[in-house]
């Protein structure tokens, strides 16, 4: 196991467990939610990629904000390392320990505490599954601005932490608009009340911003308040396939232009990742003839008019077709179908994974420049690899993702610094969505200028206001401790 933390120093500085420890947890948690056995230590220490590996010796499992107050008011104060952790789906690192922190997971804190069904405010606590909101909020008639392939675990609190993007960013925006306020624990165990429930409040500082996408180094999110968007009941979702790059491109612009009141995705993948998915996937099947086609493009619209809507998208569909930027395509014709589109998609990740190691990148891109570091790094890598490229087009997120037999250090030199430099060069993100972690703590300077670049993981002490920047000083959390 090629752990990447073997070429991180463990901070000397931070204490190691005692049995008194232990005890203090057990006190304030009750046995059965301080976990030190080793079966269920194995699952919390190793990231969803298996990747990223640490040797924690202990998982705590709080129920309420109080207790995460407690426990980190004491490691502070007894100086022990501690790493938040929602679903563990993560795709960068910042999941996992990296040594040998103390585990703090909100699984146990998933309750809903309110819908306001007249605005569509829900405030719930931060260890709420996200597929579980989604059905909640689905009976009542509302639904989350956020949905990723990952819902299925992810918790509330992990997606605020990452700022995380999703399927549906190109209707719903960024959570930065969605999120109204937050309750967060500091790492000196003071609760940060800013759960308001406001659209509007301009007094001051919005410090919940900060939040959003730190990436648990500034604190822990033990609630959430958000902006849910009513569900609108007609869906409809479109398979198509495109002869070349350009013709995607050049089908979003129209897309945006033709479709805009009802868009609600608009995603991307070459061949290489349907190749990918049909290989290692049960039950996939792709639409079209085998090996015909370069680029598919998913478009979802969802609107409140069933047979305008539809022949909204009819009339696109075939319209473009005609002109030829379209090469053929299929409108689902039930929701079973459309979920059969949408599992090609999601499915990419798990697919990409397969081979035995996978290298990802999530990139922001100008979406003309997208598929050029694609084509680029096949060229690179030759038959060491398998690359593949798709995404959030819509936004003009790329996701790069390689895949070996093997973690290698020979086929990581051949890929970095390479595709960070060439982001660099176009003055594209090499984080659209996923976070910094530990992969990329200490890249943040091929997206952020030497003025502008307060790095999380390393958070110089005159650019954050003085009450975070105490916390942040007295913090335990190892991940920032890199250097
Ligand atoms: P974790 O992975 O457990 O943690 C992520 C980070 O947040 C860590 O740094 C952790 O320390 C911190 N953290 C977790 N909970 C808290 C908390 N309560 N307070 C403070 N810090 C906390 N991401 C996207 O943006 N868009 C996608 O479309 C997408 N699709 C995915 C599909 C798949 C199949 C997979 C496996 C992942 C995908 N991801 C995607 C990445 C990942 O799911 C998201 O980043 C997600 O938001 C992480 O949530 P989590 O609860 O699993 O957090
Ligand atoms: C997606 O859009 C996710 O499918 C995951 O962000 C991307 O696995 C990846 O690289
Ligand atoms: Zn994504």
């Amino acid at each position: 196991f090629n752990s990447v933390a073997t070429k991180v120093q463990r901070n000397p500085s931070f204490e190691t467990i005692k049995s008194d420890d232990i005890s203090f947890f057990k006190d304030i948690l009750g046995d059965k939610n301080v976990i030190h056995d080793d079966d269920r230590l194995l699952a919390a220490n190793v990231d969803w990629m298996q990747k990223y590996k640490g040797s924690s010796k202990l998982l705590l499992l709080p129920r309420n904000t109080d207790e995460v107050s407690k426990i980190l008011q004491y490691c502070n104060s007894r100086h022990l390392a501690v790493v938040p952790q929602g679903g563990n789906t993560g795709l960068v690192g910042g999941s996992v320990p990296v040594y040998d922190e103390i585990i703090v997971n909100l699984a146990s804190m998933d309750k809903i505490i309110s819908l306001d069904k007249v605005s569509g405010i829900i405030t719930c606590e931060a260890g709420c599954i996200l597929e579980n909101l989604s059905s909640f909020l689905g009976n009542e008639g509302f639904i989350m601005p956020l949905d990723l392939g990952a819902k299925g675990s992810c918790q509330i609190g992990g997606n605020v932490s990452t700022n995380a993007g999703g399927l549906h960013f190109i209707r719903y925006g960024s959570l930065h608009g969605n999120i109204l306020g937050l309750e967060v624990v500091l790492a000196n165990g003071t609760i940060l009340d800013m759960l308001t429930s406001l659209r509007k409040d301009n007094t001051g500082y919005d410090l919940k911003h900060l939040f959003i996408g730190s990436e648990g180094t500034l604190g822990i999110v033990t609630k959430v308040s958000l902006l849910t968007p009513p569900k609108l009941l007609s869906t409809n979702v479109a398979f198509l396939a495109c002869k070349d790059f350009l013709s995607c491109q050049k089908l979003l612009l129209e897309a945006k232009r033709g479709l805009g009141e009802v868009i609600s995705a608009f995603e991307f993948m070459d061949s290489h990742s349907m190749d990918m998915v049909l290989t290692h996937l049960e039950g996939v099947r792709n639409p079209f003839p085998p090996k015909l086609y370069n680029f598919y493009v998913l478009i979802e619209t969802t609107g409140s008019d069933e047979s305008y809507d539809r022949a909204k998208l009819e009339a696109f569909l075939l319209r473009y077709m005609e002109d030829g930027l379209i090469s053929d395509g299929v409108l689902a014709q039930d929701m079973n179908q459309a979920s059969s589109f949408w599992r090609i998609r999601e499915g990419i990740s798990e697919a990409s994974m397969k081979m035995g190691a996978v290298y990802k990148y999530d990139l922001s891109l100008p979406v003309e420049k997208i598929y050029d570091i694609v084509q680029e790094m096949r060229t690179r890598l030759g038959h060491t690899a398998k690359v593949v490229g798709y995404g959030h087009l819509g936004d003009g997120n790329l996701h790069l993702n390689i895949s070996a037999t093997a973690y290698d250090d020979s086929v990581l030199a051949q890929i970095e610094p390479f595709v960070y430099e060439w982001t660099s060069s176009h003055r594209g993100s090499i984080s659209a969505e996923h976070g910094l972690g530990l992969m990329k703590a200490n890249k943040i300077h091929y997206s952020k200028s030497t003025e502008t670049e307060v790095n999380p993981h390393k958070i110089p002490v005159t650019k954050v206001p003085q009450e975070i920047r105490l916390a942040v000083v007295a913090s335990s959390k190892f991940l920032k401790s890199i250097t």
